[in-house]
């Protein structure tokens, strides 16, 4: 099969197709912990040689060894436009003839910040980060900050970024009090976090019935997308707003993914819900490091310097971080941006549940989809981890085989971008077609 556009024919694929990747990955293991900067990059779900990328353009990424694939990893959706656009890429360029940071106030944090109010009008005040992490993080103290509560209700199989309070073992189970997710995470750190299954409404109104006082926030990913994508069931975020503004706890929103993925107001709008909170990443920052979190100015009145809540960040607001991600707003607000997006995804999604023969599920939101090996679209945690995780990396393979990059997990999104036109899902669709079969012989 030949990938989109050319490139390497995949079936004429030699043995020695990961050599200078293999390499590559040798000499940084001896640097780098795992070598990779970033867990998930190490293939550890899937196996194999991470391919280390040599560039990116449009739809595809380029590996060490010269091979070409398309790619629905997309810097984990950083990438909504296509790797290097024109427009970013220039943005970038020109900023840094101006300088690559300045440690003082600069206009294009305003701009950029101008552009996610008049996206999201609930964000009257925000901050900018440069991770995601930071965000919730901040977001958590914030919380904490303005009521003067403790305990933070998250849901088990989503994923906040590796903060103390954020990093709980997924609990399964009615709701369980944090257990700490990681070695150097003391108990002392996740004690009071609690977790519930998603969309588990019964499980989050007890907590609330048995804890509420001591409620600070319930944070949500409006749409999981790091347990793979489950799709919010009717009434769970409603009731999820219900109950915080019961219980005068706040409710934030984790955009970090799905902001300005699932549509030009992220999940906030698409859904109807007002969050008291909302963090952002990712395509904010157009593949550069920008996160945000911001709300009502009555919260953020709390955040240092107008408030007693201390945040900080030496390259919060970094001016090249500001340009891409305006470059990137400036092209989302393009009318039909959306609709193309959407159209593109769906005609994926159907279309791999289609070729999957009955044997996988595709959920999808927007942009933003997941390949299960299952009989029915997770609901929640527990769920998603009963699917057939040993298919999902055969199917990885396979298609990695044929010219296809998908993440190297079973737990999380695709992320197709405005560069996967139709040649390019028919492309994986083909590869996805002769995939399947291979994916679904048992080892
Ligand atoms: P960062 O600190 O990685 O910028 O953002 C943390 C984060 C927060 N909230 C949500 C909903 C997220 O998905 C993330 C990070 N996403 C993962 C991919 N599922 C990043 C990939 C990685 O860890 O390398």
């Amino acid at each position: 099969m030949i990938a989109a556009g050319g490139g390497t024919r995949a079936g004429q694929r030699t043995a020695s197709e990961d050599a200078v990747s293999a390499a590559l990955f040798a000499r940084a293991r001896g640097l780098v912990p795992g070598g990779v900067n970033s867990p998930v990059r190490a293939w550890a779900a899937v196996g194999g040689t991470p391919r280390f990328v040599a560039r990116a353009e449009g739809a595809r990424v380029w590996d060490a060894d010269g091979r070409e694939y398309l790619d629905f990893v997309s810097s984990w959706g950083a990438i909504i436009l296509g790797h290097a656009h024109p427009a970013v890429v220039e943005a970038v360029r020109d900023a840094a003839a101006r300088g690559t940071s300045f440690g003082a106030p600069c206009e294009a944090e305003i701009r950029l910040a101008e552009r996610i109010r008049a996206a999201l009008p609930g964000l009257e005040r925000l901050r900018f980060t440069s991770s995601g992490t930071e965000a919730l993080m901040s977001a958590v103290r914030l919380a904490r900050a303005f009521t003067g509560r403790p305990k933070i209700l998250k849901f088990a199989g989503c994923y906040h970024g590796h903060s103390d309070a954020l990093l709980t073992a997924s609990g399964s189970g009615v709701a369980t009090l944090g257990l700490p997710g990681s070695a150097g995470v003391p108990p002392s750190a996740t004690r009071d976090t609690l977790v519930a299954p998603y969309n588990d409404v019964a499980a989050a109104s007890a907590l609330f019935d048995e804890l509420g006082p001591e409620i600070a926030a319930v944070v949500v990913e409006p749409v999981a997308a790091n347990m793979g994508v489950v799709v919010p069931e009717g009434g769970f975020l409603e009731a999820l707003r219900a109950l915080t503004r019961r219980h005068g706890a706040l409710l934030v929103f984790d955009e970090v993914i799905t902001g300005f993925r699932v549509g030009p107001g992220g999940a906030q709008v698409r859904y109807g819900i007002d969050p008291d909170v909302t963090c952002l990443g990712k395509i904010i920052g157009g593949g550069l490091p920008a996160a945000a979190f911001g709300g009502r100015a009555e919260i953020m009145s709390q955040v240092a310097p107008d408030g007693p809540m201390y945040q900080a960040g030496t390259l919060s607001g970094n001016p090249l971080a500001m340009a891409a991600g305006e470059a990137v707003l400036a092209a989302l607000a393009e009318p039909a941006v959306y609709d193309a997006l959407e159209a593109r995804a769906a005609r994926l999604a159907e279309g791999l549940e289609g070729v999957g023969g009955g044997h996988v599920r595709v959920p999808r939101v927007g942009a933003l989809l997941t390949v299960f090996f299952a009989s029915e679209a997770p609901r929640d945690y527990d769920a998603a981890r009963a699917s057939d995780t040993a298919a999902y990396a055969r199917f990885f393979h396979a298609m990695l085989a044929r010219g296809v990059m998908l993440p190297p997990s079973a737990f999380e999104a695709w992320f197709p971008t405005l560069a996967h036109g139709e040649a390019e899902i028919d492309a994986a669709l083909a590869a996805a077609r002769e995939a399947f079969p291979q994916a679904l012989e048992r080892a």
